[in-house]
């Protein structure tokens, strides 16, 4: 054995490092070709956020907000990498412990693949091409004849190499034979059949800085687990009914096509919204009734929890008693006239009116089943959040944000209570007295809506609060609570200097 290595250790850990990240490239762009999800870094950082406690995830989001999944890929990157230089540096002296510790981390990626929800056996296989790839680009380096000028030109090769998969693989991801683009944009969606009440003459005040009543696709929150959105084929993608039912049922997307389709506006709302914040969004949602679809396969009257499924494992679990209670509850195909875009569910996800999305807005849906709420607890369930409570009601101010000019400011903003609708939005200068604002035009309670008003604003620098009443004639609650463990109340204030 070539055992006398007169390289630094530094030469070595350079190896190590770059082998390792050859490796890495080459196992995301096996993934790339069959199942994104099974990339060794997605795999991981998804396992990671599987068993993370909720106390840690949630200082986490706390600190970065919803840069937090990009931060934990990087992490684990430049974790990963470190990890491949130590080894590269044990392996000048100890070849069997490196090889063996390169053989571990595969089977630590091969292991987070297959433990992910939803993925088969071959998911094991991109991590097992990343440490294959990363021993056999390390022992190649260390045969390689000692001259610094070849070692350094194999490592610009392999870093090369490298590279040019990552690259590969990022295409892979969006056009390749994973990519699910072109399918989705082939699709034209059908007319509904029973179309959306339209919300009147003023349902958008049209202020600038004031969120617009339907949000576009492209600007609409998006919340998940996913680090790597599942890409799912609508040719072999099915929907399984099933639980306590009479009879199990099995949909394709061409069967929901044939359905009645009906078009609402919903406004969806995160648990996880601080007051003030921006994980909140309406759109134009198209799909066929839930109730509708579950009634056909008879479902157990004892069956109070609907569990959703998505095709990467997560579920939520929404009351039985809501769904059939009449609200427009549906199983989603389109958004705001389009396919559902693949971050928001593609190509079918639940909308349900009046509850939080951990509680009923499954993307990526894939089964239904009838249970009860004493016998299984939902993903968010089983990580200190609470079983479904209605939404709370909130107000935010958009428009001014900090600066103002003094004279007329159009004060404007939006306030939501899905479901039961908001009745009045009042608006507070300083310590003023409550002023009514006036209030655009909506169609349901199931959506947000504008508010606006007029201030004569005095220069200097003034405190603006708004609070809203909901459709029940409740007041928005002043009382301060965090977003754990069923939604954020207060009320949304904001200092603007007014010059
Ligand atoms: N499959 C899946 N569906 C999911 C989630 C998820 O993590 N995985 N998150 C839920 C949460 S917490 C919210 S608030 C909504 C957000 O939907 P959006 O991303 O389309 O805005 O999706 C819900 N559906
Ligand atoms: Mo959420």
């Amino acid at each position: 054995m070539n055992t006398t290595q007169p390289a630094s250790p530094r030469a070595w850990a350079v190896a190590g490092l770059v082998a390792t990240l050859a490796g890495l490239a080459l196992g995301h762009l096996a993934a790339a070709f069959f199942e994104p999800r099974s990339a060794p870094l997605s795999a991981l950082s998804d396992a990671v956020i599987a068993v993370v406690p909720l106390s840690v995830s949630h200082w986490f989001i706390e600190l970065v907000g919803t840069a937090d999944k990009p931060l934990l890929i990087a992490g684990l990157a430049i974790g990963t990498a470190v990890v491949g230089g130590a080894i590269g540096r044990l392996r000048r002296t100890r070849p069997w412990p490196a090889r063996a510790a390169i053989v571990l981390f595969g089977l630590i990626g091969a292991a987070a693949a297959l433990t992910r929800p939803g993925l088969g056996l071959a998911a094991a296989v991109p991590s097992l091409i990343a440490a294959a790839a990363a021993l056999v680009s390390l022992e190649w380096w260390s045969r390689r004849r000692s001259e610094d000028a070849s070692r350094r030109g194999f490592l610009m090769v392999l870093g090369g190499v490298g590279a040019a998969a990552l690259g590969a693989s990022w295409w892979a991801a969006r056009s390749g034979p994973a990519g699910i683009e072109a399918q989705r944009d082939a699709l034209t969606l059908p007319e509904p059949d029973a179309p959306v009440v339209e919300p009147g003459p003023v349902a958008d005040f049209e202020v600038e800085g004031l969120s617009p009543y339907r949000v576009p696709n492209g600007d609409f929150y998006r919340i998940d687990t996913a680090i790597t959105v599942p890409r799912i084929d609508v040719d072999t993608w099915s929907l399984r009914v099933h639980g306590m039912v009479d009879r199990e049922l099995t949909f394709s997307f061409d069967d929901l096509l044939g359905r009645e389709l009906i078009e609402r506006d919903i406004t969806l709302a995160c648990v996880s919204n601080q007051v003030g914040g921006d994980l909140v969004g309406n759109a134009r949602w198209l799909g066929v009734s839930l109730a509708d679809l579950l009634a056909e396969a008879g479902p157990d009257p004892a069956a109070d929890q609907l569990v959703s499924r998505s095709t990467d494992g997560w579920t939520a679990g929404t009351p039985t008693e809501l769904v059939f209670d009449g609200r427009d509850a549906l199983i989603a195909i389109g958004m705001n006239g389009a396919p559902l875009p693949i971050d928001h569910g593609w190509p079918v996800r639940l909308v349900i009116p009046g509850l939080y999305g951990y509680v009923s807005a499954t993307k990526w849906l894939t089964e239904l089943e009838l249970s009860t709420f004493d016998s299984y607890n939902a993903y968010w369930i089983t990580r200190g959040w609470s079983t479904p409570r209605p939404i709370k009601t909130q107000s935010r101010i958009d428009t001014p944000r900090s600066k103002a000019s003094s004279g007329t400011v159009v004060v404007a903003g939006v306030a939501w209570a899905q479901h039961r609708g908001i009745s009045a939005v009042e608006l507070r200068v300083d310590d003023d007295p409550w002023v009514p604002c006036e209030l655009s035009d909506v169609s349901t309670g199931d959506t947000w809506r504008q508010w606006k008003y007029e201030w004569d604003a005095d220069g200097g620098e003034h405190t603006l609060t708004v609070r809203a009443t909901d459709g029940e004639g409740e007041v928005q609650t002043s009382v301060e609570q965090g977003v754990i463990p069923d939604g954020a109340t207060g009320l949304h204030s904001v200092t603007v200097t007014v010059g």
